[in-house]
């Protein structure tokens, strides 16, 4: 994958004459916060994995959305915390850096206030690029997530609280269920974009790889399928992946599930391999609406001991510095 800068590099180089804009956004938050829900939305389609249990999202995850002459390249990143351990740090690492180079940052809350280390961060990113007289800044949007389910007066007395940090170009409320505010969004946002090429191809959802996007989509149903703590646990690799050699077959794609102790791989593969069963149900599903077309998903539990918590494991599973 081309970093965001060498990619700008590029595109600027051939901006001039451009009738088109096209240019980065990062969706950024805490955990839960509905960044990912959000980039599929504005993408129309699942690539980022969803869950009501916090930082789920442990990668960059680009989203592409072409309309007209005008190319948003989103960019989901994991929900921002105070880590306590590797793996978490290397989610903070990854968000920092998704930072780099993007046009303007969206700011997703669904809470009410600012921490001071929240504060702290968001007043860094609004001077980004300099000091004193030569700060840049970077334009930071407020994004009032899941609007469907909140009460219009906490809404507003949340838009307050955040707003009195006066650092933000513009503010919306947002739901990905309903829409709301969306099409306010876009427009916004393509004021702030640069007259340069695309980067992509109309028609690109992400530059991301398939087998990429499967693994995220097996991770999202164990998500789904497992208790509190086990899915911080899990990693998961496709070790396979057959396309069909004739029309009407399935795709295959075979998937290991990694997990961090043995206990763990028994409650994943679940009583007479239920659980694993409906891991792979729910994950063929939605792969199959990915690829369109029939898949057979085989999937395989292994103990990687303390995986999260080890450097070599966090760097041979693609949890980069
Ligand atoms: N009602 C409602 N729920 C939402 C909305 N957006 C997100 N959610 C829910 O909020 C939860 C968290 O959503 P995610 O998109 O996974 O949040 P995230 O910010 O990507 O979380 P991390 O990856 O953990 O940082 C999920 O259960 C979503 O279904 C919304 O607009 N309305
Ligand atoms: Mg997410």
């Amino acid at each position: 994958m081309n970093s965001v800068e060498e990619t700008q590099a590029g595109g600027a180089a051939r901006a001039g004459a451009a009738a088109t804009r096209a240019g980065f956004v990062a969706l950024i938050g805490r955990p839960n916060a509905g960044k990912s829900t959000l980039l599929n939305a504005l993408v129309g389609e699942h690539l980022a994995a969803v869950s009501p249990k916090a930082q789920t999202t442990r990668h960059r995850i680009p989203g592409f959305r072409t309309e007209g002459s005008t190319q948003y390249v989103f960019v989901d990143t994991p929900g921002l915390l105070d880590p306590s351990y590797l793996l978490q740090e290397r989610m903070q690492e990854t968000a920092l850096a998704a930072l780099e180079g993007v046009d303007v940052a969206c700011w997703l809350v669904d809470h009410d206030e600012p921490s001071e280390r929240e504060e702290e961060l968001l007043r860094k990113l609004a001077t980004r690029g300099g000091t004193g007289d030569d700060a840049l800044g970077l334009p930071l949007f407020l994004l009032l997530t899941k609007s469907d389910q909140v009460p219009a007066a906490k809404l507003a007395a949340r838009e307050s609280a955040w707003g009195r940090l006066s650092l933000w170009a513009d503010c919306f409320r947002l739901s990905a269920m309903t829409g709301e505010g969306i099409e306010e969004l876009l427009t916004a946002l393509r004021d702030r974009l640069p007259k340069q090429p695309f980067f992509y191809g109309p028609d690109d959802l992400t530059d991301l790889n398939l087998r990429f996007l499967a693994a995220e989509l097996v991770r999202e149903a164990c998500y789904d399928e497992l208790g509190a703590e086990v899915p911080y646990s899990v990693h998961v690799e496709v070790s396979e992946w057959r396309e069909p050699a004739r029309e009407g077959e399935k795709t295959l794609i075979r998937a290991t599930v990694y997990v961090e102790r043995e206990s763990q791989k028994g409650i994943v593969i679940g009583e007479g391999g239920r659980k694993l069963r409906e891991i792979g149900r729910r994950g063929r599903v939605s792969i199959e609406a990915l690829i369109g077309g029939p898949l057979f998903l085989e999937l395989r539990v292994k103990v990687r001991p303390k995986w999260s918590r080890r450097d070599r494991d966090l760097e041979f599973f693609g949890y980069k510095r």
